[in-house]
């Protein structure tokens, strides 16, 4: 089933340079970028982005640092976007995230672990709403598959 997920760069990974880097993961992979932005949160969109988490110990800490600095907000679709995502992006905790994934090859830090990535179909369709204006997600053909096809290839 094709779906769309929503991908946050964290400001660490922008801070690190790695904005290139995990975007090319993604793109790799085949997934479909439909939506791009560099964003500075302010603490408002914080907040509701992780309002699932209010309450527990590292809250006010992840406010602080996902408004540190500017994050790059991506939606990506392509056939169960949402899992195929979360595998790539590994385990919360980098300690235990499996070595190939996004976290266990370039994050050791669990308040600093790069990426943030929708976790089920719900929270998908909320958070892209949440980040994503409706006319910031674009529809378009992949040009390549009829490049690819094309006949006298
Ligand atoms: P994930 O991003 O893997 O879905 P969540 O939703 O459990 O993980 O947590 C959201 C974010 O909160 C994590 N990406 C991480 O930045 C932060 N976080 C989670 N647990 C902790 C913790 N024990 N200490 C510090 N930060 C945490």
């Amino acid at each position: 089933m094709t779906e769309r997920t929503l991908v946050l760069v964290k400001p660490d990974g922008v801070q690190r340079l790695l904005v290139g880097h995990i975007l090319g993961r993604f793109e790799e992979r085949g997934l479909k970028l439909v939506g791009l932005k560099l964003v500075h949160a302010d603490r408002a969109l914080a907040e509701r982005h992780y309002a699932v988490h209010r309450g527990k110990p590292f809250y006010e800490g992840l406010l602080d640092f996902i408004t540190s600095g500017p994050l790059v907000a991506l939606a990506l679709e392509g056939p169960n976007a949402i899992l195929a995502v979360r595998t790539m992006v590994g385990a919360t905790r980098p300690h235990e995230a499996a070595a190939g994934s996004i976290r266990g090859d370039l994050a050791v830090e669990t308040a600093q672990n790069l990426v943030h990535a929708s976790d089920g179909p719900e929270t998908a369709t909320a958070e892209l709403a949440l980040w994503f204006k409706p006319g910031e997600l674009l529809d378009y053909g992949r040009e390549i598959d009829r490049w690819v096809l094309a006949p006298g290839d």
